[in-house]
């Protein structure tokens, strides 16, 4: 038996830490990828876990690199290559020079990893996604966007610190775009199965589901100098586990819609079926004409930037 091998496009805060998760879950063998500037930090950073896995005993490699031929063989590939925002900066500012990038990584990826599963987290991500699926040709099973994980992550997060009650009993969904406009579902929350309108007021609910539609710009103003990264990459190695372990999860991901919701032709947020077929489903739910009109306001925000990328 042969050891699964992640590729890591990008090397960056998310990419630092993925390659840590992938050690710490003994994943698979990583290959991280940069440019020829960050060769050095990513030989570093991958020196470094080398170094680091003795102490628990992870027996997986890990090797940095600028050459792309590296990646040959790559069971998944995750791509966090790019730009991240800035305080004052939408996700939308970033286009134009992800944009370049992801061109660049995409027929990279086709080359030498065309079998691969693909996550995709570059913002503005329902876009790059979609950029990615278009210039790449691959199958639409194969090609994902990390998103919907992490705001569902912080909407959990956020009913877990306003209720006191485990993370790990709260359930719940965000559908939608990657940005201001996404969905949260507090209708379908639950803690335990119990409805979070047992547990909270209206008025804490309104509060979470703001607060979850905010969340990433609330870390990039802390943080005033990129965006969040161990909560991206803790939610983008869900995704990876649940296709390398074929464990057929249910994630909130941006996969392509043809029909579902109602929607064609667009990744946007959805409950995706992750396992070894990849994206192997997407689940619907019903939903209530308020929850409707927010889904089609926030699929009018992604084809807007789907136009303006071109492809
Ligand atoms: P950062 O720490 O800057 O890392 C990005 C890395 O990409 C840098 O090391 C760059 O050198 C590298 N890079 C640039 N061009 C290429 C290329 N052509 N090939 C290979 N590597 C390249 O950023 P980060 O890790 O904090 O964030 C990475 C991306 O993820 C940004 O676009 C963020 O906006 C995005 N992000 C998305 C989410 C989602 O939930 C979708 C969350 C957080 C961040």
């Amino acid at each position: 038996m042969t050891r699964n091998k992640i590729a890591l496009i990008g090397g960056g805060q998310i990419g630092g830490i993925l390659a840590l998760i992938a050690a710490q879950k003994e994943l698979g063998d990583v290959v991280v990828v940069d440019i020829p500037d960050i060769e050095g930090k990513v030989k570093g950073k991958a020196l470094d876990i080398m170094e680091a896995r003795p102490h628990d005993g992870w027996d997986i490699n890990l090797e940095g690199s600028s050459d792309y031929s590296q990646i040959e063989g790559s069971d998944v590939v995750i791509i966090t290559a790019g730009v991240p925002r800035k305080p004052g900066m939408t996700r939308e500012d970033l286009l134009d020079v992800n944009l370049k990038i992801i061109t660049n990584v995409a027929n990279n990826v086709k080359k030498y990893a065309p079998d691969s599963f693909v996550i995709v987290v570059t913002n503005p991500l329902d876009a790059i996604v979609y950029t990615f699926y278009k210039i790449s040709g691959f199958l639409k099973n194969r090609v994902v966007g990390m998103a919907g994980a992490l705001d569902t992550g912080r909407f959990r997060a956020f009913i877990a610190m306003e209720t006191g009650l485990s993370v790990k009993d709260v359930s719940c969904v965000v559908l939608g775009g990657h940005g201001p406009t996404m969905v949260p579902l507090p209708r379908l929350a639950t803690v335990g199965g119990v409805p979070i309108d047992r547990l909270l007021s209206q008025e804490q609910i309104d509060a979470i589901v703001d607060r979850t539609r905010k969340a990433g710009t609330e870390i990039v103003k802390l943080l005033a100098n990129g965006s969040a990264y161990f909560s991206p990459a803790v939610a983008i190695m869900q995704m990876a586990e649940a296709y390398l372990k074929d464990k057929k999860r249910v994630i909130p991901s941006a996969a392509l819609c043809e029909g579902e919701y109602g929607i064609d032709g667009y990744f946007i947020g959805v409950p995706a079926v992750i396992g070894g077929g990849g994206v192997e489903k997407i689940l619907e739910v019903e939903l209530t004409d308020e929850e409707k009109e927010m889904l089609n306001n926030t699929l009018n925000v992604v084809k807007k930037t789907v136009e303006e990328t071109g492809v």
